[in-house]
């Protein structure tokens, strides 16, 4: 039986690496099998083509070659981890995936969307999730929560961006939540992170049946 796939998406500091790693240890305790990844990167081409990219080494190249770049590493990160987890029946649980270029590269960085679903179409074939989790703040707080994880180390390309960039960001996030709700489901990222948490958790639930899903031998109990 195939496995299942879950995506985390959202603004940056909204919580996705936070929850998608709570998430990932909650299906593990239920004996799933579950692989957490990420994008950009999440397979060794993959997170060669990240470092350009979150280096901002590309950025004079224009949004349309860093969406081509963020294809190539999605197509590597696809073939090469999440097609053959899902093959073998595991739960896939990603930190960013289409969505991301979609918003990022598509509604702020005006990539005409043919060239994004064409992307889409090579990139991620069969590989749509099942559900996407879109973490929602305002861009103010998911800022000042990134700020202070980082500590004083530089902002990366996207983060370094302008509020208004955030902020259109955001919107950008909750009109896809409203194109495709049988897939996508917005959360309230603002309250306490257990309180967080526990709305996922329900949602995942009511949407993919985890208790019912039949355990790998060898998964954690
Ligand atoms: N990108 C990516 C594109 O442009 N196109 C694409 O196709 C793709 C795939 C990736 C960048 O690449 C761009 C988008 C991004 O700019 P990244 O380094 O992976 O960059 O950064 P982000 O994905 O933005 O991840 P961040 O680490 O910045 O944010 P997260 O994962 O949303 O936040 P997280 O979980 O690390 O939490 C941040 C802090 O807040 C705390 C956490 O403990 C942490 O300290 N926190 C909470 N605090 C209070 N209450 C809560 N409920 C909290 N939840 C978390």
């Amino acid at each position: 039986m195939r496995g299942r796939f879950i995506t985390f998406e959202g603004g940056e500091g909204s919580g996705k690496s936070t929850h998608a790693a709570l998430l990932a240890e909650r299906l593990a305790a239920l004996g799933l099998d579950v692989v957490r990844t990420r994008e950009p990167g999440g397979s060794r081409g993959a997170e060669i083509i990240r470092h350009i990219l979150l280096s901002g080494i590309a950025k004079p190249l224009g949004a349309e070659t860093e969406a081509m770049l963020f294809a190539a590493a999605r197509d590597d990160h696809v073939r090469s981890v999440i097609l053959p987890a899902l093959a073998s029946g595991k739960w896939v649980v990603c930190d960013r995936f289409v969505d991301s270029t979609r918003v990022y590269q598509g509604v702020l960085g005006n990539v005409d969307p043919k060239l994004i679903r064409s992307l889409e179409r090579v990139t991620v074939g069969p590989a749509m999730p099942d559900l996407t989790v879109i973490i929602d703040v305002p861009a103010s707080v998911g800022l000042a929560r990134a700020r202070r994880r980082r500590a004083g180390d530089a902002a990366d390309r996207y983060e370094s961006e302008a509020i208004d960039f955030h902020e259109r960001l955001r919107a950008a996030y909750r009109a896809l939540a409203a194109e495709e709700p049988a897939r996508i489901a917005l959360v309230d990222g603002r309250p306490p992170r257990d309180v967080v948490a526990a709305r996922i958790w329900e949602i995942v639930e009511q949407r993919l049946a985890p208790g019912r899903a039949p355990a790998i031998q060898g998964a954690a109990p």
